[in-house]
């Protein structure tokens, strides 16, 4: 589309979270599970803008801007298959009221501003692999990754050369 970008409010991760996810990635999965996640574009999406134009993205970078609350920790100790999708997925067993606080809010200002939210519930996750193989089998939840979120991004997702990369464009820090 003509002067859009593909956006999306996401969590990043610290480097060494993503550097032992895809090391327990490897050690854990066959080769040929699915197409892995690069660890650079390991993340977990708040709310999925679509294709936004530079006065959208304008108004909501600026109610996000306006967006007040506290850090909160995020703890990845779950993992799933969905088998429509095709998507291997890490996330929290109980998401913190934090987390559906953020996401709730961005959904919602994204709603009003005309960008489609699915009616499917919110589920916090960070994807691992797309494209999974039918047969792949999820390793037993004998792992946590924690941390704490003190900011949320905006990123653009940009296809280039083959693949995609997630641009951070803008980043707001929750209070102390
Ligand atoms: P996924 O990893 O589960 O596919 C960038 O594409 C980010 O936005 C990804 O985290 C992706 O989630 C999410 N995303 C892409 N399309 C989406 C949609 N239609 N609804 C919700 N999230 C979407």
């Amino acid at each position: 589309m003509a002067d859009t970008r593909r956006l999306f409010f996401a969590l990043d991760m610290p480097t060494e979270v993503q550097q032992q996810i895809i090391h327990w990635r490897a050690e854990n999965f066959p080769a040929d599970a699915g197409r892995p996640i690069a660890a650079a574009n390991l993340h977990l999406t708040l709310a999925f803008l679509g294709d936004v134009s530079a006065e959208k993205q304008k108004a909501l970078s600026q109610l996000a801007g306006r967006i007040q609350q506290p850090g909160f920790t995020l703890t990845l100790d779950d993992a799933g298959l969905w088998v429509r999708s095709r998507v291997v997925w890490l996330g929290p067993r109980h998401a913190s009221l934090g987390l559906i606080q953020l996401a709730n809010m961005l959904r919602a200002q994204a709603a009003r501003n005309g960008c489609y939210q699915s009616p499917q519930p919110y589920h916090p996750h960070v994807t691992l692999y797309r494209n999974v193989i039918q047969s792949v089998a999820i390793p037993p939840p004998n792992f946590r990754w924690q941390f704490k979120v003190e900011a949320f991004v905006l990123y653009e997702s940009v296809f280039a050369q083959g693949r995609t990369r997630y641009r951070p464009l803008e980043r707001w820090q929750l209070n102390n």
